[in-house]
């Protein structure tokens, strides 16, 4: 495997204006003849091209056939040519032939599993699919994309653009074309095709100036009744791009197509996204209710790729955050406008806190602008994009709305039409907001690690608070860290300081607020305005700090935050090695206690949900330096346990309360409140499910989850009580997934859920259910979501996982894995990383060692492996 360094960038010696392309369909051979106008600075040229996917069959330079060997060579990966025209234009035209039903990656041309085929490209398909310079500063016209398929099979032929022509073929009528033109320039990883019998919803949006643009998105015949909520979700996006930064659409046709057998989430694909069904198919019987946030904001992201990807694109792939970051913090932003901002901000910190900071912490540590990769796909992380996102909103706190968007639309304007670095899109940024120096700020792109900002407050007596700021960093140099604070009264618990932004620049920097009345507690990092962890200095009375805060804090994000430290505090008393400490559980009782008795007494349903949820496993983990994943298993569950015994009359009152509340609409709505309501009666059922300890207490809690079940109007109450009802022992639970099951047929996404719920049920035998479902009929290594559903959610499992015999399944499952599906193995293979940091680390590493051992692995496996053994 050969590792590719940022620091070796080159430009291309040539530049492929413009590229005309006819693809003739057949599933076990199709051919794709390439013409390509080409001015070269060099009389050899270098194309890219996988020979195992692609067999190139001839080449002409200028409508004259050339000869292998003198005129041209073929490598595993490459065609060069030799004694090419300089500085003149010339034609190149290569016919290559591909087998898209054996293409098992997902990557290049390929056939999902209704047959229809697709593309995706992105990072380095396109060389899976013809020769071409196959890199994103490469952008070139599609002048001319012509599809051939036969008629009856794929009537609808798609790819990016406008669609010019179609018809049958006049020399066998049972075949048809298309052609397709895309008039913006783009590199090979923008470009698509689609070709299948599709059902379509359409619908049409007219600009703020007036374009007519028609949208269609495509999906089985059988599922385009389940496209409704992705179109009004698009509409959403492209009123609020206008709205919020100015920015319209360019083209009179936007089309997205859904695909059941994808390895991401989607693709921005110019005016033509693919996406994975799981992000665009929704109706209330079939999705939960973050299933249909989620629809909400990939399409946005997808959409709002157009300006921040597609108008202005990435150099080269070490700049992915370019636009990864930007377009997640846009569709973050999005979602906030279009539901709750203070919820999008918890859930957008718990999944970063989840599943990025322990990234951070593991093997494959890496800065959101990577330094060097073996395979591209591997960099797609949680990094790159959610703390890519979080440096973009750090722009944001630092310059202020107003300056951040003034620098994005610099950004946009000079670089429309590019394809460029972070260096440039922070320039921007800096030259349009001249008042504020972002020199230091430039070091968030090559610094791994999460940073620690300590603090210590002091009062004087004058009227002056002092607070003090440390920050540790990966290399020890100081980043430029906003850190959001404002301060309460101590006596009365009211806000005297709001909210001010304190640009943190030195290793240790204290800052001086005066004229204060009396003694004041500090709210740091409100908003969680840089992803660092936040430690204080001294530790004496943390507790009684975080519950002030979380009874006084103004900041809705720091008054979850405060209770949730407690909670997290009150779970490491309960683990194995660890005293009980009464004073934490007073404090969390009270904190507790309040957030349950006013719950319902104003619309923040979920902001009371969340307050109420202890911190995940993953995220408590990533605060311990060795972790026991069964120990913290059990310590969570405790205290879960404690809560529910010590609360559980008024977790009933308030659970009956709202189901009388929910019940009073007989529609099921999908508004914010609606959620919230759903979400925090959720939340009181599983503490409620939590109390198992004799038969009579698991006769009672399934009682309560079965009731739940079936009593359920739509898929997040269903699958709240089965989620609950999978962990106890009783009779109801095999009743109910065998009739889930029933519910499911037909319905693939649907049938995931079944897979995942039973795959993360928490009991003695989870393993081998998880390893008889890996046998299921229904179960297919094919298709990334089922696999994800099932695989991915054992690794999730710390009880079915973390044991011997789970180290072992996952390694035999990532060897089958891995023959079929690079991409999708080395996802699954990230939960052995961190094995240094686990009690049973060896087992996980034995594995790890195992894999490596393997003759065949694929090079992103390999990558990701190899890092995680160095
Ligand atoms: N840009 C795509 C990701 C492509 C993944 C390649 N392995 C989805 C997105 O971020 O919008
Ligand atoms: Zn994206």
């Amino acid at each position: 495997p050969i590792e590719v360094f940022r620091k070796d960038y080159q430009p291309l010696p040539y530049k492929v204006d413009t590229i005309e392309l006819d693809i003739q369909l057949e599933p076990r051979k199709t051919t794709i003849t390439t013409q390509m106008t080409i001015t070269s600075s060099s009389q050899t040229m270098t194309l890219d091209g996988d020979r195992d996917v692609i067999q190139l069959q001839q080449v002409e330079l200028n409508g004259v056939l050339l000869k292998e060997g003198t005129d041209y060579q073929v490598t595993a990966s490459a065609l060069t040519l030799f004694q090419l025209p300089l500085h003149t234009p010339f034609q190149l035209t290569t016919r290559v032939t591909t087998i898209p039903e054996d293409n098992t990656e997902l990557s290049g041309l390929y056939q999902d599993s209704s047959g229809m085929y697709c593309t995706q490209m992105e990072a380095m398909g396109f060389r899976r699919f013809t020769y071409m310079a196959d890199r994103p500063d490469q952008m070139a016209t599609f002048a001319r994309v012509r599809i051939e398929a036969d008629a009856h099979q794929y009537p609808i032929l798609l790819s990016n653009g406008n669609l010019v022509e179609q018809g049958s073929c006049e020399n066998n009528t049972n075949r048809h074309y298309a052609i397709w033109q895309d008039p913006f320039p783009k590199p090979t990883y923008l470009f698509a095709m689609v070709a299948g019998n599709l059902g379509v919803l359409q619908d049409s949006y007219t600009t703020k100036s007036g374009r007519h643009v028609d949208l269609q998105i495509f999906a089985e015949p059988h599922q385009t009744h389940l496209l409704q909520y992705a179109m009004q979700s698009l509409k959403r996006a492209m009123q609020w791009d206008e709205d919020r930064y100015g920015l319209e659409y360019d083209l009179d046709l936007y089309n997205i197509v859904a695909v059941d057998s994808f390895n991401m989430g989607a693709m921005e694909n110019k005016g033509l996204n693919v996406f994975n069904t799981a992000y665009v198919l929704a109706d209330p019987a079939t999705a939960t209710d973050t299933d249909f946030e989620r629809v909400e904001s990939v399409i946005g992201h997808e959409y709002f790729h157009n300006w921040t990807g597609n108008r202005v694109t990435c150099r080269d792939w070490f700049q992915l955050t370019l636009k990864e970051g930007l377009t997640v913090f846009r569709d973050q932003e999005f979602s906030a406008d279009m539901n709750s901002a203070a919820v999008n901000r918890i859930e957008n910190v718990r999944a970063l806190r989840g599943r990025q900071f322990a990234e951070d912490a593991g093997p494959m540590a890496h800065p959101i602008r990577p330094e060097s990769y073996i395979s591209m796909d591997n960099f797609y992380t949680a990094t790159v994009y959610s703390k890519g996102a979080e440096v973009i909103r750090m722009y944001q706190t630092i310059l202020g709305v107003e300056g951040f968007n003034q620098g994005l639309k610099l950004y946009l304007e000079r670089h429309d039409g590019q394809a460029v670095t972070c260096d440039d899109f922070l320039q921007a940024m800096a030259d349009a907001n001249q008042d504020i120096d972002l020199t230091l700020f430039r070091r968030w792109y090559s610094t791994p690690g999460t940073p620690v900002v300590k603090y210590r407050g002091e009062w004087n007596e004058n009227g002056t608070y002092q607070l003090h700021l440390e920050q540790e960093t990966s290399d020890g140099d100081p980043l430029h860290i906003p850190v959001s604070v404002g301060l309460l009264d101590h006596a009365t618990g009211k806000e005297v300081v709001s909210t001010q932004v304190l640009n943190l620049k030195e290793s240790q920097q204290t800052f001086t607020f005066s004229d204060l009345a009396g003694p004041v507690v500090p709210s740091i990092l409100r908003t969680f305005s840089a992803p660092v962890k936040l430690v204080p200095l001294e530790k004496d009375n943390e507790s009684s700090v975080l519950a002030f805060l979380a009874a006084h804090d103004t900041d809705g994000f720091n008054r979850w935050e405060a209770v949730q430290r407690l909670y997290t505090s009150l779970i490491f008393h309960h683990l194995p090695s660890k005293e009980e400490s009464s004073s934490t559980w007073n404090y969390v009782e009270q904190a507790f206690a309040r957030t349950l008795d006013t719950c319902l007494d104003n619309s923040d349903y979920s902001i009371s949900a969340y307050v109420l949820t202890l911190p995940s496993e993953s995220t408590l983990a990533e605060e311990m330096d060795v972790i026991d994943p069964i120990g913290l298993h059990q310590a969570r569950s405790t205290v879960k346990q404690q809560l529910a015994r010590r609360f559980q009359s008024v977790l009933m009152e308030k659970y009956s309360a709202l189901t009388e509340l929910l019940s009073q609409t007989k529609e099921l709505k999908f508004d914010a409140t609606s959620i919230g309501l759903r979400r925090l009666r959720n939340v009181l059922l599983d503490y409620l499910c939590s109390l198992k300890d004799t038969p009579e207490e698991c006769d009672q809690a399934a009682q309560w989850a079965m009731n739940h079940y079936q009593a359920a109007t739509g898929m997040t109450d269903q699958m709240a009580g089965l989620s609950a009802l999978v962990s106890i022992d009783n009779p109801f639970r095999q009743d109910a997934l065998d009739q889930f099951y029933q519910q499911a047929v037909g319905n693939s996404l649907v049938l995931n859920k079944w897979f995942t719920v039973q795959a993360l049920a928490s009991t003695p035998t989870s393993l081998e259910t998880i390893q008889k479902l890996y046998q299921h009929p229904d179960f297919t290594l094919k298709n990334p979501n089922r696999v994800r559903a099932l695989v991915g959610a054992f690794t999730m499992n710390a009880v079915a996982f973390h044991q011997p015999a789970g180290y072992q399944f996952l390694g035999d499952v990532l060897l089958e894995v891995d023959a079929l599906n690079p991409q999708l193995s080395s996802r699954l293979a990230s939960p052995l990383l961190p094995w240094r940091k686990y009690v049973s680390g060896p087992l996980m590493k034995e594995q790890l060692e195992r894999l490596l051992a393997q003759p065949k692995l694929s090079d992103d496996l390999y990558e990701i492996v190899s890092r995680g053994l160095k």
